[in-house]
């Protein structure tokens, strides 16, 4: 990269941090890059149709990597609107690289403790009956930056950006299983991708029994690589390491297999020298994703607060907003459909009186779980936790204002 084009990146970064702008995202506010447009764009007809779309010149949505062939990229949350995530925006988790697999070739092996092993190639995966529905992904590491490493100048995307939401397309786990046909006794299966780090969890078989899919489809089209091409484990609600891209075999057991992804890693350090194993399910939690760093409020008067909740154990029963650091809370509109283990996008209409405000927001989900403060967090936790935050995000909104990220709730 030439020093120009590094000073040209620096400048657009600037410019669209200045300008802010929910909902278009990336260097859109740049001038030398704005698209020409008619004076009156009815006076000449439009461009001619294309084969692929491609979003409006207007809008740069961008996810931000971080590493390389071990590395994430996440999803710019604030420049999203609805529920569903753009697959091209989904975050992604590697940890040794997107693996380039030929569809034709790959097979799913399921074996170990089964009546009847079988090895099937994508193109008879399909053939079983499938089920479509909308679920969230989120990587158990989703917030852990907010936590080391604070900053006033965090975006919804750096802050919790390892959350996306997609409609998945698969066969149930079950109706496979009942092709194998699982012996009594094997109460676990461990599910290995075929990349370059080969990771394998082991996952109870009552989650098999119950929503668990191997999705070949995202969005209504194949599954991106990133996603997993061709099929991968999708495990609604559970912590995104569990959900196995490029699934090659799954082998039942009588108890976990112990990989190094459950032991070295994954696990929550507890106070009092215990560690908890196995935590699998994400729970409730949510995120204001404007106003939020670096947008700025124009002034005094009607604001909305919009944000995502999601919980891994269900449904999203209330979301509540606080525009006063917690000290009081406002039930925020759920914007339908209110579907379980997904996203769900929330909105609150405020009423900003140009004073120094602290905005929170607080979900609740169907098993009566209360998103915790982070201070609440860390009292079960204990200082040294790593994985599956999920306190109290917080914006500091200023007199001028700036919207900037608290950390501490
Ligand atoms: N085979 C394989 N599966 C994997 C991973 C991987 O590196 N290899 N990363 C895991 C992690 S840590 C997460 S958070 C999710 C991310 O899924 P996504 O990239 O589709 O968002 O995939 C999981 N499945
Ligand atoms: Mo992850």
């Amino acid at each position: 990269m030439s020093e120009q084009s590094i000073s040209r990146r620096a400048l657009l970064a600037g410019a669209a941090a200045a300008a802010g702008g929910a909902l278009l995202g990336g260097p859109a506010a740049d001038a030398q890059q704005a698209p020409v447009v008619p004076a009156d764009p009815t006076k000449q007809p439009g461009a001619p149709v294309t084969a692929v779309g491609a979003r409006s010149p207007f809008v740069h949505p961008e996810r931000a990597p971080v590493g390389q062939i071990t590395g994430t990229a996440l999803t710019p949350l604030q420049d999203l609107a609805g529920t569903i995530t753009p697959a091209d925006l989904h975050f992604t988790r590697i940890h040794n690289g997107v693996p380039a697999i030929d569809p034709a070739r790959h097979t799913l092996l399921i074996h170990g403790m089964v009546e009847h092993p079988l090895e099937l190639t994508v193109a008879e995966l399909q053939r079983f009956p499938s089920v479509s529905r909308v679920h969230f992904i989120e990587c158990s590491g989703n917030g852990r930056a907010a936590y080391h490493t604070p900053s006033p100048a965090m975006t919804p995307q750096q802050v919790d950006g390892m959350t996306s939401n997609s409609e998945w397309t698969g066969v149930p786990l079950s109706t496979l299983f009942h092709e194998v046909g699982l012996r009594h006794d094997a109460d676990w299966f461990l599910a290995e991708g075929g990349d370059a780090s080969l990771l394998a969890r082991s996952i109870p078989v009552s989650k098999g029994m119950d929503d668990a899919m191997i999705a070949w489809a995202q969005n209504g089209e194949p599954l991106r690589p990133e996603q997993g091409f061709p099929i991968r484990l999708l495990l609604p609600g559970w912590e995104g390491n569990t959900n196995v891209k490029w699934l090659r075999r799954i082998k039942l057991g009588r108890a976990p297999f112990m990989t190094r992804w459950e032991t070295a890693k994954y696990t929550d350090p507890l106070p009092g020298g215990k560690i908890r194993q196995f935590s699998f399910e994400m729970d409730a939690k949510s995120i204001i994703t404007s106003p939020a760093y670096p947008e700025r409020l124009s002034g005094p008067g009607w604001w909305p607060v919009r944000g995502l909740a999601w919980s891994g154990r269900g449904r999203i029963a209330r979301v509540d907003v606080s525009t006063d650091g917690g000290r009081t809370w406002e039930n925020a509109t759920l914007l339908s459909p209110l579907t379980a283990k997904a996203h769900v996008r929330f909105e609150y209409m405020w009423q900003w009186n140009g004073n120094n405000s602290l905005l929170m927001s607080r979900a609740v989900d169907d098993q009566g779980y209360v998103q915790p403060t982070m201070s609440e967090l860390l009292a079960v936790r204990g200082p040294g936790t790593d994985y599956h935050y999920n306190a109290i995000r917080a914006w500091a909104v200023a007199r001028d204002g700036t919207v900037t990220f608290e950390a501490r709730t």
